[in-house]
């Protein structure tokens, strides 16, 4: 499921002053001497690591499962996440681990680079894909259905150059291949985002095949995303665009397809009011794939779905924020995220939520009533949903509380 996290960064919810000599393994006795203690002390840290985290629980009622509703909703552990950051002189780092139980675990992701200087940083590893709508294209816990097309918050290992300074975001990713299968039950699915993935071959008891196995992966590819912050007396102007392409590599026949998409997008922001819209084009050939396959497959979550090779999606989203400050309470920001994808074969497949932030400093929660058709996460046929759907396809509906304790701290490291 498409896990929101928007706090870890901004918010710290603790912060924890320890020495850093006491991190970096000064011997303990190199500390005896409370003069030398106090100069330890004076000296300004030459960096930081951060360590937090999150724990987060689900209730959901499906309107497409009987047994759900008899039991009057599911409660459900979530996510339990470790997070790391780490800034010490130029060197730069940060990595997001995750446990989904039964969904395995896996990390989000993990990158070491430097700090240039104050307007430029490179990083490699598991980076974040520059795409769209940045940090995210949505407000609730669900995400857009950028997210289950592998086209929101998504990470892939390669290297990435930031450059932000003058109201302009420029991000230029060279992305060598997706960030691979964690632990999980699934070939090739065990991952946090959606990416192109490799399915096993299905046969049914009479040894007909059901499933032909498919070897289909992200491979080399080129990102830019550009954006421009305009500000004003109304507020902030977001304006930009951007695009991938890159190359399909069919394991099965080494052989490469080719996939490409594009996006273009606006924010405003006007005091408590954010409005914002996206339109997103995204193509990819496959080459040497089974006559009989729609789509192509893509997973995380250790389990893969198909999704059209040709689309579009169009969405727009509107929120706005209530300050509370009350001790239990900060703010709550209400909210309706809605999109379309129109296959070029294939029924559409829409989403809407509607819901509320409720944050408070440690505890944030999202209550959501997510509407669907075609959407896998909310009653959608589960494999062919994003891909061929189906044109009579019943509006589905999920109520869905997620709430979760975000921690962090700091330790200076001398
Ligand atoms: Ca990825
Ligand atoms: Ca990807």
């Amino acid at each position: 499921m498409s896990q929101q996290h928007r706090i870890w960064g901004a918010r710290a919810a603790w912060r924890v002053m320890l020495l850093g000599a006491l991190v970096v393994g000064v011997p303990a006795d190199a500390l005896a001497d409370d003069t030398e203690v106090e100069e330890a002390a004076a000296e300004p840290p030459v960096g930081q690591l951060r360590l937090g985290g999150a724990l987060r629980f689900s209730y959901y009622v499906k309107s497409w499962d009987e047994l759900n509703q008899s039991r009057g909703g599911d409660f459900r552990f979530d996510v339990l996440r470790l997070n790391t950051g780490l800034q010490y002189g130029k060197l730069i780092a940060a990595s997001d681990y995750r446990f989904y139980g039964i969904y395995g675990h896996y990390m989000k992701y993990g990158w070491m680079g430097a700090q240039l200087d104050e307007h430029s940083a490179l990083k490699l590893g598991a980076v974040k894909v520059p795409f769209g709508l940045m940090p995210y294209a949505s407000h609730s816990w669900f995400f857009n259905l950028g997210y289950y097309v592998g086209l929101e918050d998504d990470h892939d290992l390669g290297l990435l150059y930031t450059y932000d300074a003058g109201g302009w975001d420029i991000d230029v990713a060279y992305l060598h291949s997706d960030e691979g299968t964690f632990s999980g039950n699934s070939l090739d699915s065990a991952r946090y985002a959606y990416d192109l993935v490799r399915v096993e071959e299905v046969r049914a008891a009479s040894g007909r095949v059901t499933r032909a196995a498919s070897s289909q992966k992200e491979q080399h590819a080129g990102a830019l995303r550009v954006q421009k912050t305009l500000s004003s007396g109304a507020g902030d102007t977001v304006l930009g665009a951007g695009g991938q392409a890159g190359g399909i590599f069919n394991e099965l026949t080494l052989r490469y397809g080719s996939r490409w998409s594009a996006s273009a997008f606006v924010k405003q922001t006007s005091g408590p009011l954010e409005v914002s819209g996206q339109v997103i084009r995204a193509e990819r050939r496959l080459v040497d794939a089974p006559a009989s396959l729609e789509g192509a497959w893509m997973g995380a979550f250790d389990s893969p779905y198909r999704v059209a090779r040709a689309f579009t999606i169009a969405q727009g989203n509107v929120a706005w924020t209530f300050p509370v400050d009350r001790e239990l309470l900060s703010s709550v920001q209400v909210y309706n995220d809605l999109s379309l994808m129109l296959k070029d074969e294939g029924a559409p497949t829409i989403q809407s939520i509607t819901g509320a932030l409720l944050s408070s400093s440690h505890v944030y929660t999202y209550v959501d009533l997510a509407l669907g058709r075609n959407q896998p996460w909310v009653g959608g046929d589960w494999e062919s949903g994003l891909a061929e759907g189906d044109p009579d396809a019943p509006w589905e509906a999920r109520l869905n509380i997620n709430i979760g304790l975000y921690y962090d701290g700091i330790l200076p490291l001398l």
